[in-house]
């Protein structure tokens, strides 16, 4: 790495001391914009990147709220307003204990990358609290989001930062918070997406994140002549994005062997499909976080306390959380055969088996490029709101597909001109960079 690189990198380190996922998402795009900053220096004169490791804004706030038995507890919330450059803030909202500003920061960084691919006009943001949804009733659940967003209202709109869901944050969440903002901005927005089908949301977006990813999964296969009919894949996790990828892979003609939840794994030789994966919705609905419920209901294998990559199969959907295929794992699936990884979650894999799983030069596509047929199909309800007109289902999906194929295609393409052909990494994060770059060039320093 050139030492103006290594001392980006040592410098973000310094700034942002206990934040090793924003260490790692930045290093991870910088290590691939070398070639781009020796063709234009004049990114390097204008601090472009030194600008994008420094969100425009934090927002920090306490949430106070009371349970079901009358006890008060503080939460911590928070939105990151990383880049609007190129848009609004967009990006979604995570509940999930072990949030910290660190993990916002590297989602947040994340998704100017990936919003900027989707092709739309959106900045990147991402926000959430350290609330534990696990074990919590419907009310509970209500008095958090209110208090959450008695406080975030006053920095977001449909013109400024539109959140959306996460981990943890699903449709049930995104009606209680949207509820709160309308009674206290006193106006009806497009200012959250994952909205409900009656009250402005968009067809398709609850599964857009993991059709999306199955869909870019074809293209990637397509590359080898390869198709997604009759391949064997191993999905982790079991929430929204899971649940949207495993449908699409039944529909393709493929085969989902396994789930994995923080307990441990299922392997259902046989493929979860039809009945099961309505019964995924259930499980992830029972916030109990347990998906050995699986192996009891469908008498299938249960692994307690390990992950999905030792199975052999063709294709691997990572799409639980942030680094959950560590080099072990990586050496795993190369040994096995698999000849695809295609990223649901964002950064999912360490630095370090990136490194095992490039070497070996199969098939790989980052979450910031895979996994933005979410974003993206947020950015298409932001669109029909603004109409005030709702697209039917296909028209939905239909523009989902074109965006997948487009940053697919933008992805090969860019890597290719600048001397790394097929590395997806290389593709998205450049071709993120440039369209985020000229903007911010484009208007001066700020
Ligand atoms: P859900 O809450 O629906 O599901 C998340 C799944 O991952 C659950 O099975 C969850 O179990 C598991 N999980 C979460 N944290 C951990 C952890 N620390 N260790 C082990 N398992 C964990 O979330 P989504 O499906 O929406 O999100 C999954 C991934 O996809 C995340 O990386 C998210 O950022 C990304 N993503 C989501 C998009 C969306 O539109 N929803 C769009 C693009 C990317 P548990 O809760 O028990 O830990
Ligand atoms: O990581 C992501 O892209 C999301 N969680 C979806 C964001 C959004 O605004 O739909």
């Amino acid at each position: 790495m050139s030492e103006y690189i290594n001392k980006l990198i040592a410098d973000v380190k310094a700034k942002n001391p206990a934040e090793p996922e924003f260490h790692q998402a930045v290093t991870e795009v910088v290590e691939s914009l070398e070639v781009v900053l020796k063709k234009h220096p004049e990114y390097r004169s204008a601090k472009i990147l030194e600008r994008m490791v420094e969100p425009e804004r934090v927002i920090m706030f306490r949430v106070a709220w009371v349970d079901d038995q009358g006890e008060i507890h503080v939460n911590r919330g928070f939105r990151v307003q990383m880049n609007s450059a190129i848009g609004p803030y967009k990006g979604g909202l995570r509940f999930h204990p072990s949030v910290n500003l660190g993990i916002l920061k590297f989602l947040a960084f994340e998704q100017v990358f990936k919003n900027s691919l989707t092709t739309l006009p959106m900045g990147g943001g991402k926000g959430g609290s350290d609330f534990d949804p696990k074990g919590k009733s419907d009310n509970e659940v209500m008095r958090f989001c209110q208090s959450f967003m008695t406080e975030l209202f006053r920095h977001i709109g449909a013109d400024t930062d539109v959140p959306a869901g996460d981990i943890g944050v699903g449709g049930r969440e995104i009606g209680y918070l949207f509820g709160q903002y309308k009674r206290l901005a006193g106006e009806y927005t497009g200012v959250l997406t994952g909205k409900g089908i009656n009250w402005g949301g968009s067809l398709v977006r609850p599964e857009a994140t993991g059709f999306g990813a199955v869909y870019f999964a074809k293209e990637m296969l397509k590359t080898k002549g390869h198709d997604v009919e009759g391949k064997t894949f191993a999905v982790s996790g079991f929430g929204n994005v899971a649940w949207g990828a495993v449908m699409k892979i039944n529909e393709l003609g493929g085969k989902v062997v396994t789930l994995s939840g923080p307990d441990g794994f299922i392997y259902d030789k046989d493929g979860v499909k039809g009945e099961k994966i309505d019964f995924m919705l259930k499980m992830r609905a029972s916030a109990k976080d347990s998906v050995k419920d699986y192996a009891d209901k469908f008498g299938v294998e249960f692994h307690a306390g390990k992950r999905p990559w030792s199975v052999k199969v063709d294709v691997a959907m990572p799409c639980a959380t942030q680094n959950e295929i560590f080099t072990d794992d990586a050496k795993e699936l190369l040994k096995n055969g698999c000849m695809c990884i295609t990223e649901g979650a964002n950064m999912p894999t360490t630095l370090e088996a990136y490194k095992v799983i490039e070497d070996a030069k199969i098939l790989f596509s980052p979450g910031k490029a895979s996994n933005a047929g979410g974003v993206a199909t947020s950015g298409l309800e932001m669109s029909q709101n603004s109409m005030r007109l709702p697209w039917s289902r296909e028209e939905v999906d239909r523009r989902l597909q074109e965006i997948m194929i487009n940053i697919h295609d933008t992805c090969v393409r860019t890597s290719a001109k600048y001397g790394m052909p097929g590395n997806y990494v290389a593709g998205a994060n450049i071709a993120g960079f440039l369209k985020v770059a000229d903007a911010m060039m484009d208007q001066g320093v700020v």
